[in-house]
């Protein structure tokens, strides 16, 4: 089975976009499956509204290991199932939290095996510094993505007002990768973001 793995900074919104996609896609609840870095998998079922209220937060690194669901998408006539893995937040510096180090380290490990990488960035952060800016985890990331071929920065946020003017410095910081601005509280950009997965799934 195919696999889109979803990477990004802490707080960037993953996790939400993990389940609202999973509800886009017209699942009404979820089995995530967990993976902890010692490779311990359990499996937990939520309803969406339960996973956003248990799984998603302001506090920074509420993931700390990878999150699995398995979701299931018509493409042309066919019906495919594919892995959509939420991932522990990556940041430049070293977590002082061992169990945070190795959720960081899982997430990079993943990378290779990826089909697709959907790279999630908070627009409502960034600035017009990121363009000089090159040696943020967002630009690791980026040069690994843009390499790899089948890779998607989601510009997240997109419906806070924050967010709209920093668009351009997104784009422009990051100009080889194809960008889609999404909400991933209120799914907007979904309908793009479903058509790049289609094709590669
Ligand atoms: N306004 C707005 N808030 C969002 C959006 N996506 C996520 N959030 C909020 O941002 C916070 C973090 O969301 P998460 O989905 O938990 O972020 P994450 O990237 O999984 O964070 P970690 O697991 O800590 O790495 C939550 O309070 C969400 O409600 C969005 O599109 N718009
Ligand atoms: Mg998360």
């Amino acid at each position: 089975m195919r696999e889109c793995v979803i990477i990004g900074r802490p707080n960037s919104g993953k996790t939400m976009f993990a389940l609202n996609f999973a509800g886009y896609l017209g699942a009404k609840s979820v089995d995530v499956t967990f993976r902890t870095y010692d490779d311990l998998m359990t499996c937990r079922h939520f309803s969406l509204e339960e996973g956003k209220r248990e799984l998603c937060g302001m506090a920074l690194h509420k993931t700390r290991s990878l999150q699995s669901v398995v979701l299931r998408m018509t493409v042309g006539k066919t019906a495919v199932n594919f892995k959509l893995t939420d991932t522990c937040g990556v940041s430049e510096q070293i977590h002082q939290d061992g169990t945070i180090r190795k959720g960081m380290a899982q997430t990079i490990a993943l990378l290779r095996s990826a089909d697709l990488i959907l790279h999630m960035v908070d627009l409502s952060l960034i600035g017009k510094n990121l363009i000089n800016n090159t040696s943020t985890i967002d630009h690791e990331f980026y040069n690994y993505g843009i390499v790899r071929k089948s890779y998607l920065l989601l510009g997240n946020k997109y419906d806070l007002h924050s967010a709209k003017d920093n668009l351009v410095h997104l784009t422009a910081a990051f100009p080889k990768a194809t960008v889609i601005p999404i909400s991933a509280l209120y799914s907007q950009g979904f309908k793009e973001v479903k058509a790049c997965v289609a094709r590669n799934i």
